[in-house]
């Protein structure tokens, strides 16, 4: 079956491009002709250098190894690029001009923000895949690989438009199976997707258990100052590059939640990477160590601890002592990719560590691709945040290459969000935040509107009523998913391990360190450092001040750093209380609105996603006011103040 690829879809019929002009260079030129004839199926190939269209390999220092221009002149266009995996970068976003009608400047010039542009799959072996909601796995079905490569070229090339590099293809947790992919027979299974990936210019990477020398390997020990240990993994290495000489490396979850590491052996995580890095040094291999470690089995009762330090507290301390071909990479935020969280307070307090940001494209805590949830403000607002460790550019999207000693291993990653759902991503409009994820990170100055103008663009024909309804719709609806979850900053309060729906209280006496400690005066962890966990000293000075101070301390944060009287007025001027009531009431307007406005884009777009978005906006309708009565009520009955505007919260 024709997936559903929107913006790839779409083919240029009408351009006055009918023959261009490209030299035979390396492997990926296959890939350029092939795209070209589906992309472009009236422009030919021609061996007249001055064709109207034209791709040139050329020597300009600025565009690096992936950046292109674009040139159009004298009714010509020569798409020009130091690589030929530029001009396959240049070639899809000359595809995406040409097909939204976008005015092709004189000299338009692209080159990535970012070194690593990356993907991790948290699929598993048996075809289910960890905060999945687009069906199951790609890439393995019940215990085997799918070999359904036409779909995942069609995937690759996706990723490929809109700009991604690299990915790993199996979860971070690496279950019992999954840790034999370094090893044959799985190897070569691996390499099939893998060379599928490079006929694109994308790196695949593999997530490893750190266990392995144990179960695959027989030894008694994974200790990483072990040698036997150490033969391991370098064995394993040479084995996974004499299959797949150009593999990209390792993605290592250790220490956390369950997972293996080097705690266990009573050493550290620098130990643990560099072990790893030097087993794929020789091979130019590099290892990509998730910060994401803390106390999973914390004691409520213990006030002490405080899961959002952990990060910062485990790594900081490390600063400099990785190896070059060691990539630290760190959630976003200090906690776990909810919809609103400070910045993780590693970003620019590393300085002598390679290291990438790691956002989450599935919507786990989100919606689950059940509810629409642009995610694009949230990145905008993480890459653009300053960090204030300078006077000047200390935001973090230049603090990531700044501040890696190795600037092409510094970038940003992030948990996808497809599966084998006919259109990628479950929730049609999901697709949105896959578009603009890829773009986003290539190019860290576009906008949340460029983005969503871009993707409508690409994905419906649209009359300007439409596009004006669907805009409203995305647009807004981040702010609206905030608006009816957990409010301030707070976080969770969700259901216990699926994620999905309100549970106030699911996990405010469990131990995974989320909690909210509401009481019958007020709500909020007090993180500061004169009476609380002293995490806000984590940051810049300016920054630790801003946050420590009521005073200062920013709305829509508050609650992460401060227990506050549900009296207390916010700069808003509304008190805690109104605003929980009033931000709930509205959110929960905004999706009935949603749901209304939906339905006069029946004639306008594909019957199969109007039907996708209308279920699924009736589902985020319904569990949108179970969050609306389920919170408004709790804290009517926590506070006992009522609504000042006398609206319906049940007792
Ligand atoms: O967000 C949490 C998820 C886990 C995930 C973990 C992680 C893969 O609930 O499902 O495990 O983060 O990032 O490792």
């Amino acid at each position: 079956m024709m997936r559903d690829t929107a913006w790839l879809s779409k083919k240029v019929h009408d351009s006055p491009y009918t023959s261009y002009y490209i030299e035979d260079t390396d492997e990926l030129t296959v890939t350029l002709l092939r795209e070209m004839a589906k992309l472009f199926p009236q422009c030919e190939r021609s061996n007249q250098e001055d064709s109207s269209l034209q791709f040139k390999l050329v020597e300009i220092e600025a565009l690096g190894k992936e950046g292109f221009e674009i040139l159009h002149m004298d009714g010509k266009i020569i798409v020009q690029a130091n690589t030929t995996n530029g001009l396959l970068y240049g070639m899809f976003q000359l595809h995406q001009d040409l097909v939204t009608k976008n005015e092709l400047k004189p000299v338009f010039r692209s080159v990535p923000d970012q070194a690593v542009r990356m993907l991790n799959h948290w699929d598993n072996f048996d075809g289910s895949v960890e905060r999945g909601y687009a069906g199951d796995s790609l890439f393995y079905d019940n215990n085997q690989f799918r070999k359904n490569y036409d779909t995942i070229r069609e995937y690759a090339r996706l990723l490929k438009a809109i700009g991604i590099n690299a990915l790993t293809i199996n979860n971070v947790n690496v279950h019992k199976e999954e840790t034999f992919f370094i090893t044959q027979p799985y190897l070569s299974e691996v390499k099939a997707i893998a060379e599928i990936f490079k006929e694109y210019g994308l790196t695949l990477y593999l997530s490893i258990n750190f266990a392995a020398p144990i179960s695959v390997g027989g030894l008694t020990t994974a200790d990483p100052l072990d040698e036997d240990v150490n033969k391991f993994w370098a064995d394993a290495a040479n084995e996974i590059y004499a299959e797949i000489p150009y593999f990209g490396g390792f993605v290592v979850k250790a220490d956390s939640e369950g997972e293996p590491g080097p705690f266990v052996y009573d050493r550290n995580h620098d130990d643990g990477a560099n072990m790893l890095a030097r087993a794929l040094q020789p091979h130019g291999g590099i290892v990509i160590w998730r910060c994401f470690v803390y106390n999973h089995l914390q004691d409520w009762r213990d006030r002490s601890i405080d899961r959002a330090r952990a990060a910062y507290d485990n790594f900081m301390p490390l600063d400099g002592n990785f190896d070059d071909n060691v990539i630290l990479q760190i959630k976003n935020g200090p906690i776990d990719f909810q919809v609103r969280e400070p910045v993780s307070p590693l970003f620019g307090g590393l300085t002598k560590t390679n290291h990438v940001l790691e956002f989450q494209v599935a919507q786990e805590y989100t919606g689950q691709q059940k509810h629409v949830c642009y995610l694009m403000p949230m990145w905008k607002d993480v890459l653009d945040f300053d960090t204030k460790h300078h006077k000047e550019n200390a935001t973090v999207k230049e603090l990531l290459p700044k501040n890696s000693p190795n600037i092409q291993r510094s970038g940003i990653s992030a948990v996808v969000n497809v599966g084998i759902d006919n259109n990628w991503t479950g929730h049609k409009l999901a697709q949105v935040n896959l578009y603009g994820y890829g773009k986003l990170i290539w190019n860290n100055a576009i906008t949340s509107e460029e983005v969503l103008d871009q993707w409508l663009d690409l994905t419906f024909d649209l009359t300007p009523k439409g596009k004006e309804i669907l805009t409203e719709i995305i647009a807004t609806s981040y702010q609206t998913y905030e608006n009816y979850t957990a409010p301030l900053g707070i976080g969770f309060m969700v259901r216990p391990n699926h994620h999905y729906g309100p549970d106030i209280d699911g996990y405010e006496y469990d131990r995974w360190g989320t909690y909210h400690f509401a009481d019958r005066n007020g709500i909020g962890v007090n993180r500061t450092l004169k009476d609380g966990t002293g995490y806000a000293r984590q940051y810049a000075d300016a920054r630790f001040e801003e946050y420590e101070n009521i005073e200062t301390c920013p709305d829509d944060i508050v609650l992460f750093f401060h227990h506050l009287p549900y009296t207390h007025v916010l700069h808003s001027g509304k008190t805690v209380v109104q605003h929980i009531y009033d931000t709930h009431f509205e959110g929960y307007e905004k999706v009935e609105e949603y749901v209304k406005v939906w339905e006069q884009l029946k004639d306008e777009v594909d019957e199969a996603s109007y039907n996708n978005v209308r279920e699924r906006l009736a589902e985020q309708k319904r569990c949108a006011l179970e969050w609306r009565d389920q919170i408004n009520t709790y804290f009517y009955r926590k506070s006992g103040i009522a609504d000042e505007h006398k609206r319906q919260i049940y007792g």
